[in-house]
């Protein structure tokens, strides 16, 4: 391969011998130790290394490839990104599990205890952050010229720990040992500013910061699968200047007072902050937003002129996508950059930054929708808000003349709340800023054009569009049950399903082959078996995601103690089940954390009384992540997708469970709709109210005392929890059901439970349940991220593949 330089790339081999021969070239000369005296770490470290060095290759010749081209580029932008263990990723996209396994085990190391040592980089919350690192995957998959930029927060995600069945949070230094796959790139740093004030000099306006803080880059190699493209995601981390070390107070002795600016200045990347769903609402996560955005912008800008010298092209060369509000300061700062810097006037400004960027939302609680007090965001970034002020005058100029006097209009649609207090709205200023909105699911997307988004689509139908969520099909599948994959390969033939999962589809007519059927129940109950929690021959009943309120990991409970209940009755007819919750609460979210502590209580019971054993069993494995998901969802029977109607965007792992197999009892929510339309009705279990059900029942005059009255099982179930038969923390969660109930558990709980008794019968027809299994799995191909990606590209990207050879 010929590279821009002239250079030619030696090809690394991936034969065993090749391997080995880096693998100890690199312990020697960059981990400066042998074999013999080699630690675990030196061993992971130097199998990084190799495995890194083979994805390099490919990414040195994706970089000429893609400069060659010159490209519209794709740049996600988001806050957060899950990305996963990265060696099981790396050595399957490179090809060199094998070599490695061969390579290590000659060397005398261990390869199982080696690979124990990856960390995930837990770089978000949940969803919202899986669903970046699914979609920087399948754009690379894709061969689509693309960067993801994010924060390289010091600690990820806590670390979730119980005590006495109480979660307790632990500080993620995820790096400590340091990150073998990361490229630090120090040259590429940029300058962010923060406060200061503004004036008019010649005509244009200048932004004097009052603070400057650094942030220096490091990226992520992304590669693609079957295909030679390596991408990136670039992660900033904020840095202080040298200037902000104060040598003359340390040399009088005041350490502490020496370093306070620089200590302040790294804190903007120190944390992730471990909100779903909320906006913090704090200082330092607008400055994590900004610094996010100011850094990333200005490596776009530097990047478009590494190839181009109009500015009239930039649009046509830059999609930005924003995930979610976090980096929608992106549109108020490009045109400063645009207007105050480059010198080009406000009209060809905005239509630029309007034709570069679109906007994902992902929720529809209107608590979620991020808002910022005027006046700290007009003293942390003053210019910005002066043109957010200018953005607001020219959409307040198009809705009055659109809708003459509808005063009330313009009030609910300005960029400004004034009521009860200033704020910034960043849905709005998103909506206004961009080309397109999207929704994550269809009744997603219709809910928000109807409700939180209704002005907008009023004045602007042709901005909204869908694109339903989907799951990587490397990690959620092949990476996850790498024996549900054999399996899958051998039934089509193939395994290019990896990447078009379309030929799933090819796996239905395979119910009717017994032998097919027999081994894709022992690929099931081996991955039960090698989950190690409860029977394997029990039914595996899955409830994983972030606790919320509206998910209602409080329903799942209720079902928990009334099959309890119905044990100790005797005469028990369900069947075996072994229960699984996995999960995080926001460590400021006391009611989410009052579920979590009170489910490990009932978990604690249960498990504990022999009238259970065989039937019934809690499980609640502390600190969901990706890498415990990869072992939970191959393993699942079950799928838990019980919120309540019209609160969940979309959901990903409702997907994730169905593509491998489980079945899933749900509501009418999000993409669990989608996912019953491609299953069929036959083969999911609904139950419960809709959204616009619940919507009527919410307000009017909802009495969840009514449900409690009327169902003796319901009654029974929140009377021992009322009383304290699990602790005071009970005590709180009854009353605040019975006297709130907020996302209407008790009006969907006899649905549900009734509906969990198809389950079992379902269950107890293996035969049954095998063909309903492999029908989830062949009818849900759809949920590829690939095939979202794809309808980002036709309905908002238009940016095209660019081929790097093999
Ligand atoms: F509130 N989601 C998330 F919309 O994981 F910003 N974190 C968040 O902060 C938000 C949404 C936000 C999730 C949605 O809850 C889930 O329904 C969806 O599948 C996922 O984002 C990906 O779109």
């Amino acid at each position: 391969m010929d590279l821009r330089n002239g250079v030619e790339l030696r090809s690394l081999g991936t034969s065993p011998a090749a391997f080995k021969e880096d693998l100890l070239s690199n312990l020697y000369y960059r981990r400066g130790t042998t074999v013999e005296s080699a630690s675990a770490q030196d061993a992971y470290e130097t199998l990084a290394l190799t495995v890194r060095d083979r994805l390099a290759e490919r990414r040195a010749r994706t970089a000429a490839a893609h400069y060659a081209a010159n490209p519209r580029w794709v740049y996600y932008l988001s806050a957060e990104y899950l990305l996963g263990p990265q060696l099981e990723q790396n050595l399957l996209y490179s090809g060199t599990a094998e070599a490695a396994r061969t390579a290590l085990e000659a060397c005398g190391f261990a390869p199982d205890e080696i690979a124990a040592l990856d960390v995930e980089p837990g770089l978000g919350n949940g969803g919202l952050g899986r669903l970046a690192a699914c979609l920087l995957d399948s754009l690379a998959t894709m061969d689509i010229p693309a960067v993801g930029y994010g924060i390289r927060y010091d600690l990820g995600i806590f670390k979730q720990e119980f005590h006495d069945g109480r979660q307790v949070e632990r500080p993620d230094d995820w790096a400590f040992q340091g990150d073998p796959w990361e490229f630090p790139a120090p040259d590429d740093r940029q300058v962010v500013g923060f406060y200061g004030s503004t004036s008019v000099v010649g005509g244009r306006t200048v932004w004097t910061p009052g603070e400057t803080v650094l942030g220096e880059p490091s990226h992520l190699l992304v590669p693609g699968y079957g295909t030679a493209t390596v991408n990136i995601v670039r992660l900033w981390r904020a840095q202080a200047s040298e200037a902000s070390f104060d040598l003359t107070r340390f040399a009088a002795g005041q350490y502490a007072e020496a370093v306070q600016d620089a200590v302040r200045a790294e804190n903007i990347s120190k944390v992730l902050y471990p909100d779903d769903s909320t906006p913090a609402g704090r200082e330092l996560r607008l400055k994590q937003q900004y610094f996010l955005v100011s850094c990333s912008l200005r490596d776009i800008v530097r990047r478009f002129r590494l190839r181009n010298g109009d500015w009239a092209d930039f649009a046509s060369k830059t999609a930005i996508q924003l995930n979610d509000t976090h980096p929608v300061l992106a549109i108020p700062e490009l045109m400063r950059l645009l207007v105050d810097e480059e010198g080009l006037d406000w009209d060809h400004a905005w239509s630029l930054v309007r034709r570069t960027f679109n906007y994902t939302c992902h929720t529809l609680l209107p608590e979620a929708l991020e808002t910022w007090p005027v006046d700290m965001l007009g003293r942390l970034l003053p210019r910005h808000l002066e043109i957010i002020y200018l953005i607001n005058a020219e959409l307040l100029d198009e809705v009055r003349a659109r809708f003459p006097d509808d005063l009330d209009r313009v009030r609910r649609m300005s960029l400004i709340q004034e009521e009860p207090t200033r704020q910034v709205r960043m849905a709005n200023l998103a909506v206004t800023g961009t080309t397109r909105t999207n929704g994550v699911a269809a009744l997603h997307t219709q809910l928000l054009t109807s409700t939180v988004l209704r002005d907008f689509h009023d004045l602007w139908p042709d901005r909204f569009v869908n694109v339903t969520n989907g799951v990587s099909p490397r990690r959620f599948v092949r990476l996850a049950d790498p024996l549900v994959s054999a399996l899958i390969s051998d039934g089509l033939g193939t395994d290019r399903w990896l990447s078009d999962l379309s030929l799933l589809s090819g796996l239905a007519p395979l119910v009717a082959d017994a032998s097919f059927r027999s081994r894709w129940r022992d690929v099931k109950r081996a991955n039960k078996a090698a989950l190690g929690l409860g029977d394997p021959a029990a039914l595996l009943d899955v409830m994983v995601k972030r606790f919320h309120e509206y998910k209602r990991q409080q329903l799942k409970l209720l079902h928990v103690i009334t099959l309890y209940h119905r044990i100790l009755a005797g005469g028990y007819d369900g069947v075996p089940r072994t229960v699984l919750f996995g999960g995080k609460a926001a460590p400021a979210y006391h009611a989410a954390k009052n579920i979590i502590h009170l489910i490990n209580a009932v978990a604690a019971r249960v498990n504990a009384d022999p009238a259970t054993d065989g039937l019934l069993t809690v499980v609640f494995p502390a600190n969901y992540n990706i890498t415990l998901a990869e072992r939970v969802i191959p393993a699942a029977d079950l799928s838990e997708q019980i919120s309540m109607a019209g609160k969940e965007a979309s959901g990903t792992g409702n997907m994730k469970l169905s593509l491998n197999g489980a079945l899933t009892i749900g509501t009418l929510d999000g993409a669990n709709i989608e996912i019953r339309d491609r299953v069929g009705a036959d083969n999911f279990f609904l139950f419960g109210l809709n959204a616009a059900e619940a919507l009527t029942l919410r307000s009017g005059d909802y009495r969840p005392r009514d449900h409690y009255a009327a169902d003796g099982e319901l009654r029974a179930a929140l009377d021992v929890i009322s009383a304290g038969a699990f602790g005071g923390v009970g005590q709180e969660v009854a009353a605040s059901l019975l006297d709130r109930d907020e996302y209407l558990t008790l009006a969907d709980y006899r649905s549900y439970v009734d509906r969990q008794s198809d389950v079992d019968a379902a269950w107890r027809d293996q035969e049954r349940w095998t063909t309903m299994s492999i029908l989830n799995t062949a009818r849900t191909g759809y949920f590829s991220s690939d095939r979202t990606v794809a309808d980002y590209l036709t309905h908002i990207w238009h940016a095209s593949p660019v081929r790097v050879d093999a």
